[in-house]
């Protein structure tokens, strides 16, 4: 019985996705610039810039080696592919390890959609004593027809442009199946899972009252750890010149609630106690990922659980809202910079 369970699971289990690019296992000749067959080259002008096959191979009889010790440049490779017309996620990987002898193995694996150009990618980490799989998921655009996978070097930070870096194995797969995807997410990535967007704005109560007949109407309240106090300066000095009312500046932890005025408050649940007590009651959904990721946060509570209501002066408020916090991407140039 034991056996007949075991091939029935064998057999219900899906084929592994196709993959989607050719010669991912850079295997085979190489042309006078060290680019295996189905790869083109990125950039490598630099004379201290080169590719070559290596006999450290994952599999096969060859790797690649990008090698840059070069801090002004780039060097890579990349291929184009076809999407299928049912896919709705993609996921690109490749295997990655430090050349013997070399300075290090770092880059990058960026995976862009085409015609939109919308990319992610991923830094490529390895170490000298064995092969690391680095990958990257997206769910796929509308109108995206295909893909292009890039494998590079990046000139902007020194120690991640002397590398001698090994791929093997390079593999974009397509998804269909959103737990397929997920199962191999690793933990706490939830780049492939935007929040909802905002697509009616509430009463923004623009007419606020924060300075009443040249004195203060309201307070601005930043974190305890003095993250947000110049921006709380930059704020209070430009209303003061707009009004001549200096508005006072108190911590998030000393203001009980309901709030006894009106309140500009700086932060998100993360970062301010007082928008975190907030949140827990329901009354405004502000954090790190909502409602809008690295952005788009209300510094202003409007009439949150406030005591007695205020009259309104009909000056808009100055609005200010911390840079935004999302990763920095270096989408390379194309063709031989
Ligand atoms: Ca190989």
């Amino acid at each position: 019985m034991s056996l007949f369970l075991m091939v029935l699971c064998v057999l219900s289990a899906p084929p592994p996705p196709a993959n989607l690019l050719r010669n991912g296992g850079f295997e085979g000749a190489v042309s006078a610039q060290g680019v295996p067959a189905s790869w083109d080259l990125y950039a490598g002008a630099s004379s201290t810039t080169h590719l070559a096959a290596s006999t450290l191979a994952r599999s096969g009889k060859q790797s690649l080696l990008i090698s840059d010790h070069d801090p002004a440049t780039e060097i890579g490779v990349s291929q184009v592919g076809v999407l299928p017309p049912d896919a709705k996620f993609l996921k690109a990987s490749v295997w990655v390890h430090a050349a013997q002898g070399g300075r290090g193995a770092a880059g990058f694996l960026q995976l862009r959609f085409l015609p939109s150009q919308q990319l992610v990618q991923t830094s490529l980490v390895g170490g000298p004593d064995k092969w690391d799989q680095c990958a990257t998921w997206s769910a796929v655009p509308a109108g995206s027809t295909g893909f292009e996978v890039f494998l590079y070097t990046h000139t902007e930070t020194l120690g991640d442009t002397l590398v001698d870096t090994l791929v093997d194995d390079a593999e974009v797969v397509a998804l269909s199946d959103i737990s397929t995807m997920i199962t191999g997410l690793k933990s706490g990535d939830l780049s492939l899972f935007p929040p909802p967007p905002v697509t009616k704005l509430r009463d923004l109560h623009l007419d606020t009252a924060i300075v009443r007949d040249g004195k203060p109407s309201a307070i601005v309240v930043v974190p305890a750890d003095g993250r947000f106090d110049a921006l709380a300066r930059d704020l209070v000095e430009s209303i003061r010149k707009l009004t001549g009312a200096t508005l006072p500046i108190r911590h998030d932890r000393d203001l009980p609630l309901p709030l006894p005025q009106n309140t500009i408050v700086l932060g998100c649940r993360s970062t301010n106690d007082l928008i975190s007590r907030l949140y827990d009651l329901h009354y405004t959904y502000l954090d790190d990922k909502y409602p809008g990721p690295g952005g788009l946060r209300r510094p202003l509570a409007s009439r949150p659980l406030r005591q007695r209501p205020q009259r309104p002066l009909r000056r808009r408020e100055r609005r200010r809202r911390p840079a935004p916090r999302g990763r920095r991407v270096h989408p390379p140039r194309i063709g031989i910079g």
